[in-house]
């Protein structure tokens, strides 16, 4: 059965790349699936150990997910500290993967810079708890944005050298699930995982560079709009926005070579659920001039109620923590269905 997995981390205000790359696919794939969400604390500390206030960022990043339309009731919503089977099935997978796999990530390369022995062990480690994160509810399905594709490509690699490794032992116990993989079908313990990647809105760029990716890391926040910004706000980064003096193409392929005009293009076709071919017959040969006060309008349109209830639930931290409480009580029940598994695969002595 599929079950969807996904996570965010809290390390700062949340912005449209995250909504559209990920959030907004999150509430799409909730009705028709069974969904875990979770706010992946952990992971935040790898960039950074002491955060001011991660309680407060972990808050908030619950309410945007209740804000943007995920239903805590129907799926689990929860933050990962609370369930500790993550950081012990990341500790497996430390020994499952190999230390060259995790050099390759380009991820890794970009935070850690010149300086990588410098780089905290976590953030070499990140894709391992990633892989923990989703594979300890053995969950099929993880959207996320484009640049996440390598990590779960990982994942999956995780999946299957572990799957190999104990072949015998999964036999054995009989804890498999048939599963193909390529043309194979094996016995496995551990899915191998699909990513739920694409669409318009799969990798939104900074607005000021759209060689960069729209970031929360980013120092200057003209580059992104926040999830938390207000109308006038958006309006006004959109109208900053780097474009190029050309009107709109009528045609896809008339964006190539033109990223920042690519960039709107996709955010426009992002928020209003329409492929960028489609926004292109609409608009094309239209300057920007015209083109941006549409996409604010729109922006804003789809942003603002998202903010105001944002603000509403961060208004009542006792209910935020309780959906967080409730959601890790209902995780930890099937992690630790999964890990009772695990430590008899692998022959760890427990209860
Ligand atoms: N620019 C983006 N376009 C589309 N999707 C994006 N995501 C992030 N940036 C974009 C997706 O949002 C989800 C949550 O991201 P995260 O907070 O877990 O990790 P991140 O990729 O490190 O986020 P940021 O904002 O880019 O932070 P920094 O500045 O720390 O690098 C993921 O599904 C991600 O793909």
């Amino acid at each position: 059965k599929p079950l969807v997995f996904s996570g965010v981390q809290p390390t700062g205000n949340l912005h449209l790349g995250n909504y559209l790359g990920a959030i907004k696919k999150f509430v799409a794939l909730q009705d028709t699936n069974d969904c875990i969400y979770c706010v992946v604390d952990l992971h935040s500390l790898t960039a950074q150990l002491v955060h001011q206030d991660l309680g407060e960022q972990t808050r908030s990043i619950t309410a945007a997910f209740l804000a943007s339309g995920i239903d805590p009731k129907k799926h689990i919503v929860f933050n990962q500290a609370r369930v500790m089977q993550h950081a012990e099935l990341a500790w497996i997978f430390n020994c499952v993967a190999r230390i060259g796999w995790m050099n390759r990530m380009t991820q890794f390369k970009d935070k850690a810079g010149k300086d990588r022995e410098n780089a905290s062990l976590g953030l070499l480690a990140y894709p391992s708890l990633m892989a923990a994160d989703i594979l300890v509810y053995r969950a099929t399905h993880v959207p996320v944005g484009e640049d996440q594709k390598q990590h779960l490509e990982l994942t999956r690699d995780i999946a299957q050298k572990f799957n190999n490794d104990f072949s015998a032992r999964i036999a054995e116990l009989g804890v498999g699930v048939e599963m193909k993989v390529g043309e194979e079908t094996v016995n496995g313990f551990f899915p191998i995982t699909e990513p739920v990647i694409g669409g318009p809105a799969a990798r939104i760029m900074s607005l000021r560079d759209g060689s960069k990716k729209m970031s929360k890391s980013d120092p200057s926040d003209l580059s992104r709009i926040n999830l938390t910004d207000d109308a006038d706000t958006i309006s006004k980064k959109i109208k900053k926005a780097k474009t190029d003096p050309d009107a709109l193409p009528g045609e896809v392929e008339g964006l190539e070579g033109r990223p920042e005009a690519e960039n709107l293009v996709g955010i426009y076709a992002g928020l209003a659920d329409m492929s960028k071919e489609a926004v292109l017959s609409e608009f094309g040969g239209q300057q920007f001039s015209v083109f941006k006060p549409a996409l604010a309008d729109l922006a804003v349109e789809k942003m603002a109620p998202v903010a105001g209830e944002m603000r509403r639930l961060m208004a009542d931290p006792a209910y935020i923590d309780s959906v967080l409480r409730d959601g890790g009580n209902r995780a930890r029940v099937i992690a630790e269905g999964t890990m009772k598994k695990v430590r008899e695969i692998i022959g760890l002595l427990g209860d």
